[in-house]
């Protein structure tokens, strides 16, 4: 795990919160961010604890994206490619292949790659007064973090390239409107929601959920019988889980489930 003050990270009633805290620079990654935020998505993968997690942002935003104080092109041009491999790919992989519900609270402005990773999250939900910005084309880059891949398929290609090529900032109601997110929320009840919604799915089949969050991402590239097949397959291991077990017995004993997350 890393120690660096630059991303939060707490632990409760099985809910890993995630809270970038670089206030001062709108939580734009640097790399000391990059490794601090890995570390976190790197523990829920490996702690049987963590049963959900909830990325946010410290401060009045959620993320700025790359730190552009460390791109200054009068000291030379970096490989993009380079830190697209190292950072940002490694952290929107950690995102969709971890079997467990990534919710995510858009406290503020989400701009760049900050956008893109919070569109990446499973359930994201944003202050009404956040806005989202593919601000990219402002410095005549390209969305990264999954953009160009999530942006068509949540909204259609006219919007995404809409957004895309003008960086129009949209607001989080809009934002919601249009499928971006599941729902904007007033700004003084985000965390509240944002943190019971996050208990509540730790607190499920997280077997299932995980299986649920697989089937439903393979969807974008799988045929109907391909999808088919797998719906058969991941019913029959989650149709071994103990949580399955416990549901079904809860329901014939008509009580409420005590699922353990296996
Ligand atoms: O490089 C690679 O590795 C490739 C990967 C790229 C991924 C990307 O994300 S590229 C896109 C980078 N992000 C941007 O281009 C967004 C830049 N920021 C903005 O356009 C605006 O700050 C916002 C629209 C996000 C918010 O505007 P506003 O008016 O609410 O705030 P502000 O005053 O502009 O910013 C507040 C402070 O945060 C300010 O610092 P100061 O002047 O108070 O000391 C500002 O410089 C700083 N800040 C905001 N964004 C960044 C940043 N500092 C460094 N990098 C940033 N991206």
């Amino acid at each position: 795990m890393s120690d660096s003050d630059t991303v939060l990270s707490a632990l409760a009633d099985g809910v890993l919160r995630l809270t970038l805290n670089r206030p001062d620079k709108l939580n734009s990654f640097n790399e000391e961010m990059h490794l601090a935020l890995r570390a976190g998505f790197e523990r829920a993968h490996r702690d049987a604890d963590v049963r959900a997690i909830l990325l946010t942002g410290a401060g009045r935003g959620f993320s700025a994206g790359q730190d552009l104080g460390d791109r200054d092109p009068r000291k030379g041009t970096p490989d993009l490619g380079h830190t697209i491999d190292t950072f940002y790919n490694p952290l929107l992989r950690l995102i969709r292949n971890l079997e467990k519900p990534v919710v995510c609270a858009v406290n503020g402005v989400a701009a760049g790659a900050g956008a893109n990773i919070a569109f990446a999250c499973d359930i994201t939900l944003a202050a009404r007064s956040a806005r989202f910005i593919q601000a990219f084309a402002k410095i005549g880059l390209v969305p990264d973090s999954g953009g160009t891949w999530n942006l068509p398929r949540l909204v259609g290609e006219a919007r995404a390239k809409a957004l895309a090529l003008t960086a129009e900032p949209l607001d989080a109601e809009m934002a919601a409107n249009w499928g971006l997110i599941w729902r904007a929320i007033d700004d003084d009840k985000l965390m509240d929601e944002a943190q019971a919604l996050a208990a509540r799915l730790a607190a499920g089949p997280t077997k299932g959920l995980g299986l649920t969050k697989r089937a439903i991402q393979a969807a974008a590239t799988n045929s109907l019988d391909e999808q088919l097949d797998l719906e058969r397959d991941l019913q029959r291991e989650a149709g071994r889980s103990a949580d399955y077990a416990e549901g079904v017995t809860a329901f014939l004993e008509k009580r409420k489930p005590e699922f353990k997350g296996k």
